[in-house]
């Protein structure tokens, strides 16, 4: 697979798509299938809870098989054309997670939005209720694969955020997908009514590009020049604000509105 290809393979675990920028990592023979981890037996109502600092999973449990070759039973996903490429780095530290391929154009924000600012993400299709065994090994996995933030879109019943946040240790960014019967009012009720103890950092439904400038804010607390990036930024909307205003006063709101259509 090449840089920003789609791949399609069909494993036990169900479909998935992943695509990871701009690395071309996927490699060219087919990742070993998932191990069959047996299911542990249910605690019995006397049997101890575990604890919430049970341990992770060890770091050489096997990971997702992210490069595994997918069928391809519908023709590849175009690949949308993304704004600026500087050269990232080659480890992914964000997550770009979605339930569907549907939710790509949404989730396009916050993939652009990384490379602007020159941080690789990793870009997959992990659906929690089509490919729900998949979704916990992917979860609780990233933060062994180096990942630092989760950034996960859903739409609908859409469980994919909350349930990720739930399997890892890492933040979760959850971004409410535009649905087509309820706008998304649906999705963000979804992903933003966490019960205590799990959260997931909401943006507004549709926000990816929020989504992932939260995921660079966290990312450049440890990272001066990430941050040196961010104020950068920030400025960079003031001037746009003050640009506005300067051609408002200049040619006045009448004139301003033409031109603004
Ligand atoms: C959710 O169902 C996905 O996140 C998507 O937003 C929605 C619809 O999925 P498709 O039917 O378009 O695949 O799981």
């Amino acid at each position: 697979m090449g840089n920003g290809e789609w791949g399609m393979g069909n494993g036990e675990w169900g479909i998935i798509i992943y695509l990871r920028f701009p690395a071309p990592l996927l490699p060219q023979s087919p990742a070993p299938p998932l191990p069959h981890s047996p299911t542990p037996p249910l605690p019995t109502p006397h049997s101890p809870l575990p604890t919430p600092y049970s341990p992770l999973p060890t770091p050489h449990s096997p990971l997702p098989t992210p490069h595994s070759p997918l069928p391809t039973p519908h023709s590849p996903l175009p690949t949308p054309p993304l704004p600026h490429s500087p050269t990232p780095m080659s480890q992914p530290l964000v997550s770009i997670i979605m339930g569907s391929d549907s939710d790509l154009p949404t989730m396009q924000g916050a993939i652009a939005i990384c490379e602007e600012f020159g941080v690789t993400s990793e870009v997959a299709i992990v659906s929690a209720h089509r490919t729900p065994e998949r979704m916990v090994e992917y979860a609780k996995s990233a933060h062994q694969r180096g990942i630092k933030v989760v950034i996960a879109g859903a739409g609908g019943a859409a469980h994919l955020p909350g349930m990720v946040a739930s399997l890892t240790p890492l933040p979760v960014i959850g971004v409410p997908v535009p649905s087509r019967h309820l706008q998304g009012v649906d999705s963000l009720y979804s992903i933003v009514q966490m019960p205590a103890g799990i959260p997931v950092a909401t943006v507004a439904i549709g926000n990816a590009k929020n989504a992932g400038l939260l995921a660079l804010q966290i990312l450049a607390i440890q990272q001066p020049e990430l941050l040196e990036k961010v104020l950068h930024y920030r400025q960079s909307l003031s001037e746009s604000v003050m640009a506005k205003q300067a051609q408002l006063e200049h040619l006045g709101y009448e004139q301003y509105l033409k031109q603004m259509q």
